[in-house]
């Protein structure tokens, strides 16, 4: 049953002209990096309280117990390789990878920058918080503590977006052109729950393009289904080159 559906997505991607990919942290898992939602049992938000550690109310109460949480997150990172998910969607560097994940893990599997739309930012670098321009690549093994910008005085935090945050607006405009004109939109690893992100899937099925979705579970995207393939298992065993 899951490699007849295997066979009719390939198919389904060959024959299509412009596909895009719309990826969350079930594509990392493998990589040894927790989602945050799901069944898993390190999930994060099973753990942790999201407005304590990625919201600005968070951040405002306990600056430097977030910074220490991602501290954790970053050096985890550090030590993660790409998984054979990543490796396949690199074999395929036309294809625009809009992403929700935080990590550097389809750069590092060769999918080229510029085509990468980091919808939620980077945990690989640090922005002023005060947003004076000032952003800064950080260590991953060696990350740094709480810190002030060396431009305006305010707290230095990592380039991410937290829950109450805008999305960055160009990438933003970028991802929602691409879903709207491609043929194809391939959906790795996410529950699809977090908007404005999750709502391109629903854009894409409007414009009545093909959606597959690969998952190890039921998601919000598939209980929104049409024009769907879904296919249920992990996308280190799904997505091939
Ligand atoms: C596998 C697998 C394998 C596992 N193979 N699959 C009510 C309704 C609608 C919206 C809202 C609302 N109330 C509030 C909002 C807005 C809010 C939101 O959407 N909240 C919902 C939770 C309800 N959104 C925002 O606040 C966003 N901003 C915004 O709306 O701006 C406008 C605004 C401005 C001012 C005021 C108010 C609004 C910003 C959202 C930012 C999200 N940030 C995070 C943290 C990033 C930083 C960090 O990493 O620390 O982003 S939260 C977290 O969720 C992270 C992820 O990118 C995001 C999505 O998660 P994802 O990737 O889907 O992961 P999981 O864990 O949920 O799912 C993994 C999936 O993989 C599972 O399904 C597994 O089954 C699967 N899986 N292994 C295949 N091997
Ligand atoms: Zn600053």
């Amino acid at each position: 049953m899951q490699d007849a559906l295997i066979k009719e997505a390939r198919e389904t991607l060959l024959k299509a002209e412009r596909v895009v990919v719309f990826s969350g942290a079930g594509l990392s898992a493998e990589s040894g990096i927790s989602t945050f939602r799901g069944t898993e049992e390190n999930a994060l938000w099973s753990r942790y309280d999201p407005m304590k550690l990625a919201s600005l109310a968070g951040f405002a109460a306990d600056p430097a117990t977030v910074i220490d949480w991602y501290s954790w997150r970053r050096q985890t990172l550090a030590s993660a390789e790409p998984n054979r998910a990543h490796l396949a969607l690199a074999a395929h560097p036309a294809i625009l990878q809009i992403t929700q994940n935080v990590d550097d893990l389809l750069e590092r599997a060769g999918v080229p920058v510029s085509q990468i739309l980091h919808l939620h930012g980077s945990i690989i670098k640090d922005r002023c918080h005060a947003n004076c321009g000032e952003e800064e690549s950080i260590s991953l093994k060696e990350p740094p503590a709480l810190r002030r910008c060396n431009k305006c005085g305010a707290l230095m935090r990592p380039a991410v977006v937290w829950f109450g945050e805008s999305l960055p607006a160009g990438i933003w405009q970028e991802a929602e052109r691409a879903c709207r004109q491609s043929d194809c939109l391939l959906v790795v690893g996410t529950s699809a729950s977090v908007y404005p992100a999750a709502g391109l899937i629903d854009l894409a099925q409007s414009a009545g393009r093909k959606v597959i979705i690969v998952n190890t579970e039921m998601s919000e995207a598939d209980i929104r289904a049409q024009h769907e393939l879904i296919i249920a298992g992990s996308c280190r065993n799904c997505l091939r080159a």
